[in-house]
């Protein structure tokens, strides 16, 4: 059995194949039409086969290290297995791609209705929480959750506005505190509106701001301790953005979120505007996290739930 009969039907199901092969293509492509570009010409797996594929790897912001243990590991499979074909290699690739993401360590995402659930955005200025967290609404809305939002984003003027803007065109509630207002007291808030009239999933978006890391932990820390106490086990989710279009110095500004709290996800928007596919193996397997979204364009629905299988095969199969 491939790699790609293994395919998550409930995923599929739920979301189309369709849809998924839209946003794939869309944001992989280059990576995509480099390793077609490279095998084309291929006339042996060889060593410098292997070698080009590290550059073409470390291009798509796979990143050095994750790209080199790529290449260990296919070099290992291609002698392991006497693979001789291009076929044959590019399969093996796939294969390693997807060990290196490890998708068993990958818990699925649970939302249960009838269940409060609380979702907290972070990440920094300009990578894409509220409109992320308008596209995450709708799609979940889409498939008959109820959904209701907080603007604990306090410290940009302008933002808790953008945040209710959305709200008011998806016909949710947006609760909102006023300009400066401490974050914490906004989620406890939030939090107390929604025990009273419950939704599945709340989601919150916060103040991007770079910070020093000792405030952004305290500031995060706080928020998380207030909103746990008034719904138990929240915030159940904390997601990270993260711009794709600002490849590993992105991951880098990242880094300070992942030391400040516990992230749980990652949330890869602004797609679109990149070719550089491979930032999600570095995302995993650098700091251990998963992809749970990618976002690819202004609108609302340019949104897809990360689908490992789905996006292997757009790297692979053009070749
Ligand atoms: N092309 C493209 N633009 C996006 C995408 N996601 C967000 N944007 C744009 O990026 C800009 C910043 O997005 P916001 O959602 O406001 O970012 P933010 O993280 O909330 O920013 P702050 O509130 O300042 O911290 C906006 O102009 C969005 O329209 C995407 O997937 N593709
Ligand atoms: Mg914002």
């Amino acid at each position: 059995m491939g790699l790609f009969d293994k395919k998550d039907k409930r995923q599929k199901k739920e979301s189309g194949i369709t849809k998924y092969l839209e946003g794939y293509n869309k944001t992989n492509k280059s990576l995509a039409s480099k390793i077609t570009e490279l095998f084309g010409g291929v006339t042996a797996i060889d060593d410098d086969l292997l070698e080009q594929l590290l550059v073409v790897l470390i291009q798509a912001d796979v990143g050095v290290v994750t790209s080199e243990k790529i290449i260990e590991k296919l070099k290992q499979k291609i002698a392991d297995d006497f693979l001789t074909r291009k076929d044959q290699c590019l399969e093996a690739l796939a294969e390693v791609m997807s060990e290196v993401y490890d998708p068993d360590s990958v818990s699925d995402l649970e939302f249960t209705k009838g269940e409060t659930k609380v979702i907290m955005m972070v990440g920094v200025n300009g990578s894409g929480k509220t409109t992320s967290i308008s596209k995450i609404a709708k799609y979940y809305m889409n498939q008959g959750y109820t959904v209701g939002l907080i603007a604990a984003d306090t410290f940009r003027a302008g933002a808790v506005d953008q945040l209710v803007r959305w709200a008011e065109r998806l016909g949710i509630k947006c609760i909102t505190g006023k300009e400066n207002a401490d974050p914490a007291s906004v989620m406890v808030d939030g939090c107390r509106y929604f025990k009273e009239n419950p939704v599945d999933i709340i989601i919150a978006d916060t103040a991007g701001r770079l910070q020093n890391k000792k405030n952004l932990m305290n500031e995060l820390s706080k928020m998380k301790r207030v909103t746990g106490r008034e719904i138990e086990g929240a915030p159940h989710e904390i997601w990270l953005t993260i711009d794709a279009t600002t490849g590993q110095n992105g991951l880098s500004q990242a880094s300070q979120f992942i030391e400040a709290t516990n992230i749980t996800g990652v949330i890869l928007t602004k797609m679109d505007g990149t070719s550089k596919g491979g930032i999600v193996l570095a995302i995993k397997d650098q700091f251990g996290l998963p992809v749970r979204f990618i976002t690819y364009g202004e609108d609302i629905d340019s949104i897809t739930e990360f689908w490992l299988e789905g996006y292997l095969q757009t790297v692979i199969e053009e070749a």
